[in-house]
């Protein structure tokens, strides 16, 4: 009935420990369907009914448990963060880091622990798109043989709020106006720009959130960050503060957002697709984790506050130092059971990581257990495989809906000498190797009097929107103004656009005056900001074009053809694209493929309809005269090459599928190329020096 799958996790002391998971099928042994109670059932087609045409029968249990099961086979959503995927996979420790902290996790190199990672959107439904402009939540459970650690990160190192009083609100806000229940996972609507405009400490992330960041090209492309300061503690309790970081091997990578708009027409589940088939074929997503160490007095140095999650610490200042790599190299059997049924918890952590101060961090502590109830409907939720760690889970707490476990022994208490647990009464506490809060005597003297304020340089609400817009190039800078435009349009109430522009001359004149003019709105007098802002140094390293890896790997080409293709030419660029670890994705106006110059018919990967060329990073055209004139009339083809040109990809043509291009209003310049070794160098990046070509750079 069971096969049952075992899970090694390797100690820090180099020692092994094993849980066994059952892994239920839906028959027994011999292949025979049964009910839930172990019966089999002799016909799953027919319900029982009295007589041939006459009513069917209550006592039916086969059909009642059938469709009573089914009633109730949805749990609620995630308020935030329902739509996701995930994956299993590996934490591999590059070096100890036992002079930083004792968990168990970081203490010797070549060190694996298992993991289970869910990327999610913030705004949208379960059932929603994959593509939207939306944070992506990025959480990482370590099964680690000291106890679960979930680090519930997103791929945008700040957040929109402060403290956790105000979640609420920034999430009503956000989701879908709770009257008319639109619009779905957008946040270009009134609601959400009425909070965020008059909620100044939003405004760094809201850069971010207009930029080509939340355009994550995959979950294989985006970065990763803990957001909050936590801190290590080694063994002799000494303290170090933290901020981690994920870093994806393939480098970080984004779309237009013209491209993500098509690609919701184009496929809903891109990205959980991509991240399904990359997995499914080996091709196992890579992330580095990085830490970013400092002490108290570097933190006093900062003229920002470093437990204030609207701010960054810039790599310039503080290197990330990679400490090892999760590797996901397995896609969950089932997603309900996996994926959906999983729950992160920011206060799952380990002896050697420890919470600060951060008010935002504090509140989070008490809401994931709080919703894992709501969501999963017992508090026993610790049990489901996913979630259960794979180190011994031995305490007293008993009974509650769904207790999947017998507890034996008649102590449930603690101390008992009743030695149900071992000789002296077990489990016991464990003074030394259990898990100590740190003393936090570096904020000491911030705590005393009961008060509900904001530390003082709280009150800082610009100067890291500033150091973001200075940090990006200028493609990048006229991506946030439209995108900021682009929402704004959307937005209903004449109040709102200009107290958003108002707050936006804190952060750059420039960048309020274009958002200005793109909305057709006089500039407004500047908001009085809570506390000046300053200039900061611009981090480079908050450049995607600029820190782009020019790699295949990862990566897609797209390669049209059609009736009479040269076969030779489609083979090589075939070829070409793998041998630089790429992939090829034939496309043809038939699944079935065409008929090549050769006489041979290639089978296709996708229809050209159906497979427009927002879904690959580049395209080659392999035509033949008589192809591309059959081609000439056929929209799906000339919209497949003016989006690839538009998209700033690579476009690589036979001289007989000019036509084409010249159709599609694709402009000579270094992408557009031949279907030689330059296409396949070119197929690496995008070619951002044509944007001014395609669009206004406003
Ligand atoms: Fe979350 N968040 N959050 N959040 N969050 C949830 O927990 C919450 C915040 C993040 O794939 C919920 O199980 C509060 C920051 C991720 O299952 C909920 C506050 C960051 C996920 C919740 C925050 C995150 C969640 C909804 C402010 C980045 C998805 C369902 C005080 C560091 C995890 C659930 C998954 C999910 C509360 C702010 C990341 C309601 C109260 C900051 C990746 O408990």
């Amino acid at each position: 009935m069971a096969d049952i799958k075992t899970f090694t996790t390797t100690r820090g002391d180099g020692g092994e420990t094993h849980q066994q998971v059952p892994k239920q099928s839906s028959h027994d042994a011999e292949g025979h369907l049964t009910t839930d109670q172990g019966i089999r059932i002799s016909d799953n087609q027919n319900s029982l009914r009295s007589g041939v045409r006459g009513p069917t029968l209550l006592e039916d249990f086969v059909l009642r448990e059938k469709i009573f099961h089914f009633d109730h086979e949805r749990i609620p959503e995630r308020i935030v963060h329902a739509r996701g995927s995930g994956a299993h996979g590996y934490f591999e420790t590059y070096e100890s880091l036992s002079d930083l902290t004792r968990a168990d996790l970081f203490q010797k190199a070549g060190q694996k622990t298992p993991a289970f990672v869910r990327f999610s959107t913030v705004a949208g439904g379960a059932g929603s798109v994959d593509t939207p402009r939306d944070v992506r939540g990025f959480a990482v459970k370590f099964y680690t043989a000291a106890g679960n650690f979930d680090l519930v990160g997103n791929n945008i190192p700040v957040f929109f709020i402060q403290d956790a009083m105000k979640f609420p609100d920034l999430v009503h806000s956000v989701k879908m106006e709770s009257d008319r229940a639109f619009p779905q996972a957008a946040s270009a609507h009134d609601t959400f720009w009425d909070f965020a405009s008059l909620m100044p400490e939003t405004t760094h992330m809201l850069m971010w959130a207009m930029s080509d960041r939340t355009l994550p090209r995959s979950l294989r492309t985006m970065q990763g960050f803990g957001v909050h300061t936590f801190k290590l503690v080694n063994a002799r309790g000494g303290v170090t503060f933290v901020k981690f970081h994920w870093k994806p091997l393939l480098g970080v990578q984004s779309t237009l957002w013209d491209e993500a708009l098509k690609l919701q027409a184009a496929d809903n589940d891109f990205h959980r697709r991509d991240l399904w088939n990359a997995i499914a074929k080996g091709d196992f997503p890579e992330y580095e984790l990085g830490i970013q160490t400092f002490d108290q007095k570097f933190a006093d140095s900062l003229p920002y506050d470093v437990l204030d999650a609207t701010k960054i610490i810039p790599e310039e200042l503080r290197p990330v130092r990679p400490i090892g790599k999760l590797v996901l190299n397995r896609n969950p059997d089932n997603f309900f059971a996996e994926t959906e049924q999983v729950a992160f918890c920011p206060a799952n952590i380990v002896p050697g990581i420890d919470f600060t101060n951060d008010p935002l961090l504090q509140g989070r502590l008490f809401s994931y257990l709080d919703t894992q109830k709501s969501r999963l409907g017992t508090a026993n939720f610790h049990q489901l495989p996913i979630n259960a760690p794979k180190c011994p889970v031995m305490n007293f707490q008993r009974d509650g809906q769904m207790q999947m476990n017998v507890p034996t022994g008649r102590a449930n208490y603690e101390p008992n000498s009743l030695g149900a647990h071992g000789e002296d009464g077990g489990p016991r506490e464990c003074p030394v190797t259990g898990f100590v809060s740190h003393r936090g005597r570096a904020e000491a003297d911030e705590q005393g009097d009961k008060l509900r304020v904001r530390a003082e340089l709280f009150a800082d609400h610009y100067s890291q929107a500033r150091l973001f817009w200075r940090s990006l190039t200028d493609n990048e800078r006229a991506h946030v103004a439209s995108a900021f435009v682009f929402e704004l349009s959307k937005v209903k109430l004449e109040q709102i656009p200009s107290r958003m522009v108002a707050n936006l001359r804190n952060v750059d004149d420039e960048l309020a005056q274009r958002v200005a003019d793109g909305l057709g709105i006089d500039l407004p007098r500047m908001a009085k900001p809570a506390r000046e802002p300053i200039d900061l140094d611009p981090s480079p390293a908050l450049s995607i074009q600029r820190n782009m890896i020019e790699t295949l790997k990862g990566r897609s080409v797209g390669i049209l053809y059609a009736d009479g293709s040269d076969g030779g030419s489609v083979q090589r660029v075939v070829k070409a694209v793998k041998d630089a670890g790429g992939t090829p994705v034939l496309i043809a106006p038939k699944i079935g493929g065409a008929e090549l110059s050769d006489g041979k018919t290639l089978k296709a990967d996708g229809q050209l309809a159906g497979t427009p060329s927002q879904t690959v990073d580049a395209v080659a055209i392999v035509l033949s005269e008589a192809g591309c004139a059959a081609l000439m009339n056929e929209s799906a083809a000339v919209q497949f090459v003016a989006d690839a040109f538009v998209h700033l990809k690579a476009i690589g043509a036979s001289i007989e599928a000019r036509p084409l291009l010249d159709k599609a209003g694709v402009v000579a310049d270094a992408g557009v190329l031949g279907l030689d070794r330059a296409f396949i160098a070119a197929a690496k990046k995008r070619f951002w020096e044509r944007e001014p070509q395609v669009r206004t750079l406003a």
